[in-house]
């Protein structure tokens, strides 16, 4: 662990929100009372009916209940959007950039205000009614932003679907939400090739059933089969529709989204947040840890997909009437330069992307960044994996001319919003380290039987008591919510994550604990993986762990027992490979399999991970106790036979 640190740049202390001083004094005041603290906060989104109670909310296992402002209404569109009207209706709210450089757009507050409602009310001539479940399957388009928007405008629970998954994950999310009404695009476009979106939504709606109608916004202008009575096109409805919606009053607690996300069994769940709490989270989180003042432009580079791209591309910036970047396209299309390219185009002063991206730019060398000017950043930022030292320097030295501080946000889908993060006039830097929490977050670091240790130590993190920006439960799952999250560690929510504290109180998350594994800072759990393998008619059985991977963090290494008459190939290797693609998406893709004639296992026929994952380490050096195998030979023959990486 890299223990330099980055003291804060002198102008960065007099521009910031916060100085250390002032961010310790808020820290204090926020964990003394938090009703208090976020009472005052909660004020910073427009309430039609204020709320009179602040926090109403329970770890306890036999009663998991979280409520925040749960007799306020408001809107979250009507704060993204409509509140910006009378200040800001010129000022630009998205600027689009699209995978081709040629294309973009820049789309003003009152823009967004016309498209959100002619959206809306495309949704409503669709059926859709406050609370029915939309799900939204679309590339990096503005009509995604549109769509989510629309929903949250009607009082629809939008649920977004990465474009990268396969028809059959898109068909489990469609089912789980019970969504009637999809909206998609013909095809996406990202790096120059496309993405088959409408195909693939055809044969999720085969799978799933259900679905009543599916609204395609055309993006390449392929030609795509539609179902007559189910399908249209966007534009072609949208064209009569007005371009005002009224929007509908919605209780804090109502819900806003659904999005999925990998565990560590079973299938995705439901991650469910709300209206109010989320909204006053994101916004505030978005402003204080970018430090965001108004003329900035910002530029996140996640997916919409991803939670990142919900509270970090849309509804924190917008809250705040930010200018939001979104981009279509990929990090190395057309050039390896495109990202600094874009950062010049659009005079991008706030930067926030993920570790796998930097390292594999990294691996260009300095002369792609260099040759651009990056003139307009002072503010980088980085999330979805535990930044490793090296790829933080070339960050801070490369990108960011040694001038900007770098913020590394740790959070989760779960939390909605970042927890631990530096902010980045007030807190000193040390690569690697998330540093401290934001206002009203309290970490605790536990040993494995929940003892809350002190100082300096290293253990499991969890958090003691909630934040407004908390998931409510498991759609449709309230019981998977409180085993996964509260039973653990009884009257904590436990973050799955394995964390260090130093001396200065600092905190450093070094990875998942749990069969999680995260690979180019998607989540994946090791049971989906092996899920989909042993549905392949050749394969008997399969472990599935992860392994550190130069670029992606963690690659995906899969241990496969072929059924009885089925003999080892590379032809099987690749086949299998493309069967995962296939049923999950490319993000879940095998990079090393092994063929392995049993797998360790305990006598009473437990699959001993711990052992797999060692060999996938290249640590079997360190098998640590073997003792309880039912069969220690089958040890050396995986040790004998694994697989290279690279
Ligand atoms: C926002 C997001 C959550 C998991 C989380 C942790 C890892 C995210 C991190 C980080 C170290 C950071 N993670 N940010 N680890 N440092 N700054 O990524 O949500 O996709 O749900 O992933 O990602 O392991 O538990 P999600």
């Amino acid at each position: 662990m890299s223990e330099k640190t980055y003291d804060v740049p002198a102008e960065w202390s007099s521009r910031a929100y916060v100085d250390e001083a002032k961010y310790r004094e808020i820290y204090a005041a926020s964990v003394k009372d938090p009703v208090a603290f976020w009472g005052e906060h909660g004020k910073r989104i427009h309430w039609f009916a204020p709320y009179t109670k602040v926090k109403n909310t329970s770890y306890d296992p036999h009663n998991v209940s979280i409520k925040w402002y749960e007799d306020g209404l408001t809107n979250v569109a009507y704060n993204c959007v409509d509140r910006h009207l009378a200040t800001r209706g010129d000022q630009v709210a998205i600027i689009w950039e699209g995978d081709n450089p040629a294309e973009d757009k820049k789309i003003t507050y009152r823009e967004l205000y016309e498209e959100v409602c002619r959206f809306a009310n495309v949704l409503k001539s669709r059926g859709v009614k406050k609370g029915d479940r939309v799900t939204l399957y679309l590339p990096m388009i503005p009509e995604a932003a549109y769509a989510m928007l629309a929903c949250a405008r009607i009082g629809a629970i939008h649920s977004v679907v990465f474009g990268g998954f396969s028809p059959d994950s898109l068909a489990g999310r469609i089912e789980d939400a019970g969504s009637t009404v999809i909206v998609t695009a013909d095809e996406g476009l990202r790096g120059g090739r496309k993405v088959p979106l409408k195909l693939n939504t055809d044969a999720a709606c085969d799978r799933a059933g259900g679905v009543e109608s599916v609204i395609v916004v055309r993006r390449t202008g392929a030609n795509v089969p539609m179902r007559s009575g189910r399908d249209v096109y966007y534009d072609e409805i949208a064209k009569n529709m007005p371009a005002e919606c009224a929007v509908a009053e919605m209780n804090a607690e109502d819900p806003l989204f659904i999005l999925y996300t990998s565990g560590s069994t079973g299938k995705p769940k439901g991650v469910l947040h709300t209206t109010g709490g989320y909204l006053v989270y994101a916004a505030m989180t978005h402003q204080y840890v970018f430090d965001y003042h108004d003329g900035d432009i910002y530029w996140c580079t996640a997916d919409v997909g991803w939670v990142t791209g919900h509270s970090y591309i849309v509804y924190g910036p917008l809250a705040n009437g930010a200018t939001t970047l979104m981009f279509e396209g990929v990090p190395n299309y057309p050039t390896i330069s495109r990202f600094w390219e874009v950062i010049d185009k659009h005079k991008v002063n706030i930067f926030y992307t993920a570790p796998t991206a930097i390292r594999s730019l990294m691996q260009a060398g300095e002369a792609p960044v260099t040759k651009t000017s990056r003139a307009s950043l002072r503010l980088l930022g980085s999330v979805g994996e535990p930044i490793n030292p090296e790829a933080w320097e070339w960050y801070h030295r490369v990108v960011g001319d040694h001038r900007c501080p770098i913020v590394d946000t740790w959070w989760q889908t779960e939390t909605g919003g970042i927890l631990i993060t530096p902010l980045p006039g007030a807190i000193k830097l040390k690569p690697g380290s998330a540093t401290l929490p934001f206002f009203g977050v309290v970490p605790e670091v536990v040993d494995a039987n929940g003892q809350v240790l002190d100082g300096v130590c290293e253990g499991n993190l969890v958090l003691s008591d909630s934040w407004p920006g908390q998931m409510r439960t498991v759609y449709g799952d309230h019981e998977r919510f409180v085993q996964t999250y509260f039973s653990t560690y009884a009257g904590k929510y436990f973050t799955g994550d394995g964390c260090r504290r130093d001396a200065d109180g600092f905190y450093w998350i070094t990875g998942r604990v749990d069969d999680v594994i995260n690979v180019s800072g998607h989540r994946m759990g090791t049971a989906e993986v092996e899920s989909a393998l042993v549905a392949h008619p050749k394969v008997s059985e399969a472990a599935v762990v992860g392994y550190p991977h130069d670029i992606k963090g963690q690659g995906i290494y899969a241990y496969v027992t072929l059924m009885s008459d089925i003999e080892p190939s590379e032809e099987l290797r690749k086949e299998l490979v493309n069967w995962v693609r296939k049923e999950i998406g490319p993000i879940a893709q095998p990079d090393l399999i092994q063929f392995a004639p049993s797998l360790p296992k305990t006598r009473s026929g437990k699959i001993m991970r711990r052992i797999l994952r060692k060999i996938a380490e290249d640590e079997f050096g360190n098998l640590g106790d073997t003792s309880t195998l039912a069969d220690p030979g089958v040890v050396e023959d995986l040790i004998g036979n694994r697989q290279n990486r690279r």
